[in-house]
């Protein structure tokens, strides 16, 4: 794994540098994302709270990007985009974040970093407990303020306060990201929109795997 070093003020200057890449609301929602990843980290990861803090900076890096650039930046990074994608636009911004942060913020992002910027929103098959702590806190971070995202919030930390063992803090994480596929899914289908391959395979991989912390 490659070293990187993540100091407070490394942090600090980082979150400036990716106020200049997003409007005010979407700030506010990365520096709620910034929040629950260390809230999030504290439960499951203690040791990774700094990196999962850069992880959630950089989630959304290219998020206000038009279709138009996020295409222009594929290609630059001769990333080819298939179809699911192309019928999704909104899923090419967690493509193009993960390629912009291994170019741009390379001192800071590293590969777990990168992963988990390039599944925040589908999720995929096989996460790891990084990927899934970037993934939720996305989803619930306290600014978001759909019913879907409260009903989720809720039964997250509902189930928190009553597990007791680490074991039992993982089945509330695998019960929750469950809960998150099976609503996206369904708002997608109320919607006649398509669902990405990677959310079903997330969602059919969490129901029949335990999650460990390695
Ligand atoms: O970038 P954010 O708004 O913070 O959140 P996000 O990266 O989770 O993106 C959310 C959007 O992406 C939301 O409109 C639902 C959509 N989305 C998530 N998973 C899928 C999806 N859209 C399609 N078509 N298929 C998916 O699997
Ligand atoms: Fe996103
Ligand atoms: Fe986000």
């Amino acid at each position: 794994m490659e070293k990187i070093s993540l100091s407070e003020e490394r942090i600090e200057e980082l979150r400036g540098e990716v106020s200049r890449f997003q409007d005010g609301r979407r700030f506010s929602h990365t520096l709620g994302v910034e929040k629950e990843a260390a809230r999030l980290g504290e439960l499951f990861l203690p040791q990774e709270i700094a990196r999962l803090r850069v992880a959630a900076l950089l989630h959304d890096i290219t998020k206000m990007y038009d279709y138009e650039k996020q295409l222009k930046i594929c290609s630059e990074f001769g990333i080819m985009v298939c179809g699911s994608e192309k019928a999704s636009p909104k899923l090419l911004h967690a493509i193009t974040g993960a390629a912009v942060a291994e170019r741009d913020f390379s001192d800071c992002a590293d590969s777990t970093v990168i992963s988990a910027v390039r599944w925040h929103t589908t999720g995929r098959e096989n996460m790891t407990v990084f990927e899934m702590l970037i993934y939720l806190a996305d989803y619930i971070e306290e600014t978001r303020t759909f019913e879907d995202c409260i009903a989720l919030r809720s039964y997250f930390y509902n189930g928190i306060e009553k597990a007791k063992t680490a074991a039992e803090r993982l089945e509330v994480l695998r019960r929750a990201m469950i809960l998150s596929f099976d609503m996206t899914i369904k708002a997608l289908i109320s919607e006649g929109a398509p669902v990405d391959r990677n959310t079903v395979d997330a969602r059919n991989w969490f129901i029949l795997n335990d999650i460990s912390i390695p």
